[in-house]
């Protein structure tokens, strides 16, 4: 049993391999493998994605994404965002 739940619908539009694949990605950016991703792990992740990115981006953008603000963003939230295409902030 995997330490995350993946909701009915994202599983519907992703196939196994693309969720494997975004996992990766979540665990390269969580570097303390807490299986939750901080704002600090979460702005080194927009350096990556977009070198143009403001502190304030992320901060909105990790707002964004953070849907239950709990301050962390954990894998379900994460496969949201990523569904948008890395949406800009
Ligand atoms: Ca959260």
């Amino acid at each position: 049993m995997p330490f995350y739940q993946l909701n009915k619908s994202i599983m519907s539009d992703l196939s196994p391999e693309e969720i494997t694949e975004i996992k990766d990605h979540f665990d390269f950016f969580d570097k303390d493998k807490s299986g939750l991703i901080d704002i600090d792990e979460f702005t080194q992740l927009l350096k990556v994605l977009a070198p143009d990115a403001s502190s304030d981006n992320a901060e909105r953008g990790f707002a964004t994404i953070d849907v239950d603000n709990n301050e962390q963003i954990d894998f379900d939230e994460f496969l949201d965002w990523w569904k948008m295409n890395w949406t800009v902030f």
